[in-house]
């Protein structure tokens, strides 16, 4: 009879509610890996770092895999390098059709905190837009393997960087825009901030003049 008490329905139903908590938790706390900077404007011709940053959220991951697809008509991949937050990164060095496949991390210590798991370091070399998505990614602790959020990213290519007002000149009207429409903190290497700092501010100006005045090639 005692027993039968122990089971009664109040402690039962504490119990779930734990469970529920404890579920809640996890899914709140869920690592990420995501592109950055997560929208990158650059120019034909030019070479642009962007990186793979994965968010542990709490966990210690031992290992990160992801594959990274892109648009292979519209930039080259220079390089692959490890973003530094493992360890070693491995990539089996198939980068074809648009795909970067099996980019890993593995690390002995594991990784806490934020960081890259990998730099990637590609060419601009036609105008247009395309996405840098994430695909097949996965974590792992020393005890399981978790599917992350993941967070594209977006490049936006241009024939002539700097020409905002679209007419074939980098000249005082691109920077009465860029002080109209862009000034002040934006996402590193966001439309406007050709020194990648997360800001646009009168260096990007300087920039704008020393690099990128006047006709458009
Ligand atoms: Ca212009
Ligand atoms: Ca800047």
């Amino acid at each position: 009879m005692r027993l039968r008490r122990g089971l009664s329905p109040l402690p039962l139903f504490f119990a779930a509610l734990s469970l529920f908590g404890v579920w809640i938790g996890a899914s709140s706390a869920q690592p990420v890996i995501s592109i950055v900077p997560s929208a990158t404007d650059v120019s034909v011709g030019e070479e642009f770092s962007v990186f793979v940053e994965v968010d542990p959220a709490g966990y210690t991951l031992q290992m990160a895999h992801t594959d990274i697809i892109y648009d292979e008509t519209k930039v080259s991949i220079v390089e692959v390098k490890n973003g530094g937050a493992f360890e070693y990164m491995f990539n089996n060095g198939t980068i074809l059709d648009g795909i970067i496949d099996d980019i890993m991390g593995l690390s002995l210590r594991g990784v806490s905190s934020k960081g890259n798991l990998a730099e990637i370091v590609m060419r601009a070399e036609n105008p247009g837009n395309f996405t840098i998505g994430i695909s097949d990614a996965v974590v792992g602790t020393a005890t399981e393997t978790i599917f992350p959020s993941i967070y594209n990213g977006t490049v936006s290519i241009s024939i002539c960087r700097g020409d905002f007002t679209d007419d074939g000149y980098v000249n005082i009207d691109d920077v009465v825009y860029m002080v109209v429409n862009l000034w002040g903190p934006c996402e590193p290497g966001a439309k406007g901030d050709f020194n990648g700092d997360g800001y646009v501010n009168i260096q990007d100006v300087i920039y704008m003049v020393i690099h990128l005045w006047g006709r458009c090639p």
